[in-house]
């Protein structure tokens, strides 16, 4: 069945309300004559990154609030803005942008938990396991204080090299072992179970080396049940778009994830009015495009200088590149709107079964001084009301940060139990917790017990 507008707009309200936030429905009487208006018409929502210092400028938030429903903190939650000095943490830009947002009807992306820039220096200098747990406890620490708040994360940040490896970039996160990045998605959904995670980078703005190195991590995450949601093209864009532009989010799409256009701004010189409009009109052909986010209000609030590359002159006006934005939201009529519903819950629940046993195993990612241990408990013929995963750490070695279980002890033996959320298994179900720990995971036994 075709969703009526009506349904749509129901269906959008239902999902913001399960992620606990608000979301505007634009009244009929300003549809599609704003951005925030005619992307809801679509089923989308249109954002911008905002500077909280900028919010008391009248001009910049009388667009702001007239344009857009969706917004991002240009800086104010990154790692060095919300951890100065490890585990002391300091949300002051963040919330104010998130008391924003619910003033005025618009979701709010998070950006973003982990990254190779902005990071504090005392993060700086740190590596190896001291690093990994660090960062680690970063994600669940700002993650959990913004529960509820958030549509989507952007867990990582631009981890990928530019050139035609396809590899990673290397970092000091990335030095601390491959499995960083699906460590810390694994931290952010047990932090925030309803907000979408995503992978964000540049430079992928069509099928090239670096999107494919993307595309295949994605598609091993999907295969491997690492919890990823979404993946953020930021699109940074000079003169021209590449023609596979919309094809190169089909393709991400296609893996069972979201896509969002994260960081959109455009250089002048080219046809900045035309790509706008070929970006706005590629996300709405593909139909798990959520949503649009543009890098700034205007044109003087860009990190890009002299580049004029947003949608808005310095005195508030709309460009050309805004007419061609929300003409091309606007054409079309109605299209199929992407999937709303916010990150499913780790696991299913169904009906509680009343006996039966459980099994677990164990997989290892190690790295000198530490490793990072996958469990996953799988119910017996009875299903389990809850279990409990106990195991032996080796000698000197101990757990630092678990997710999606409760620990009980950190060296020697230690007993895992279900959260509140992943304790019901039907009959052969399964269910994953991780944990971090220091020094050796080798050789972990684990047993099961079920509830
Ligand atoms: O716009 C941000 C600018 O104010 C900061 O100085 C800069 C620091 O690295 O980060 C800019 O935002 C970046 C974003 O966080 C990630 N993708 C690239 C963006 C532009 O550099």
């Amino acid at each position: 069945m075709r969703p009526t507008r009506a349904l749509l707009s129901t269906g959008l309200l239902a999902g913001a309300l399960v992620a606990g936030m608000a979301v505007a429905l634009a009244p009929a009487a300003d549809a599609g004559t704003t951005l925030r208006a005619a992307a809801a018409e679509k089923g989308r929502y249109f954002g911008a990154a905002v500077a909280t210092g900028k919010l008391s400028d009248s001009t910049y938030s009388t667009v702001l609030n007239r344009e857009f429903n969706s917004v991002v903190a240009e800086n104010e939650m990154k790692w060095d803005a919300t951890e100065p000095q490890q585990g002391r943490f300091t949300y002051t830009g963040g919330d104010r942008l998130v008391s924003h947002a619910r003033a005025n009807g618009m979701s709010v992306r998070g950006h973003t938990l982990l990254w190779h820039a902005q990071q504090p220096s005392w993060a700086q200098g740190l590596s190896g396991s001291a690093l990994r747990s660090a960062a680690i406890n970063h994600v669940t620490q700002v993650a959990t204080h913004f529960r509820g708040q958030i549509y989507a994360w952007d867990v990582v940040n631009e981890a990928f090299a530019d050139g035609g490896s396809g590899g990673r970039r290397d970092s000091n996160l990335q030095r601390t072992g491959n499995d960083w990045i699906e460590a810390a998605f694994r931290a952010a959904r047990a932090a925030d179970p309803g907000a979408k995670l995503c992978y964000n980078d540049y430079n992928t703005d069509g099928i090239n080396a670096k999107s494919t190195g993307i595309y295949n991590m994605v598609r091993d995450f999907k295969a491997r049940g690492v919890p990823i949601d979404c993946v953020g093209f930021q699109s940074h864009l000079g003169t021209t778009i590449p023609g596979d532009y919309q094809a190169n989010l089909q393709r991400f799409a296609d893996l069972g994830v979201d896509v969002q256009i994260t960081e959109l701004d455009v250089t002048t010189g080219g046809n900045q009015a035309n790509i706008y409009g070929t970006v706005t009109r590629a996300c709405l052909a593909v139909s798990r495009c959520t949503g649009i986010t543009v890098w700034g209000v205007r044109d003087c609030d860009s990190w890009r200088g002299s580049d004029n590359a947003l949608l808005f002159d310095c005195a508030g006006n709309k460009k050309a590149a805004y007419t061609s934005v929300l003409n091309a939201l606007n054409a079309g009529g109605t299209t199929t709107p992407p999937p709303n519903t916010t990150a499913p819950p780790p696991t299913t629940t169904s009906p509680p079964p009343s006996q039966g046993g459980c099994s677990a195993s164990v997989s290892l990612n190690a790295w000198t001084g530490g490793f990072v241990a996958t469990v996953r408990v799988t119910a017996g013929s009875g299903g389990t009301l809850g279990w409990a995963v106990t195991m032996t750490l080796p000698g000197g070695a101990s757990v630092t940060n678990t997710w999606s279980a409760t620990a009980s002890g950190s060296t020697g033996t230690v007993r895992f139990t279900n959260v509140d959320y992943n304790g019901q298994l039907g009959a052969g179900q399964s269910t994953e917790f991780g944990f971090q720990g220091n020094g050796s995971g080798s050789g972990l036994t684990p047993s099961c017990a079920a509830a």
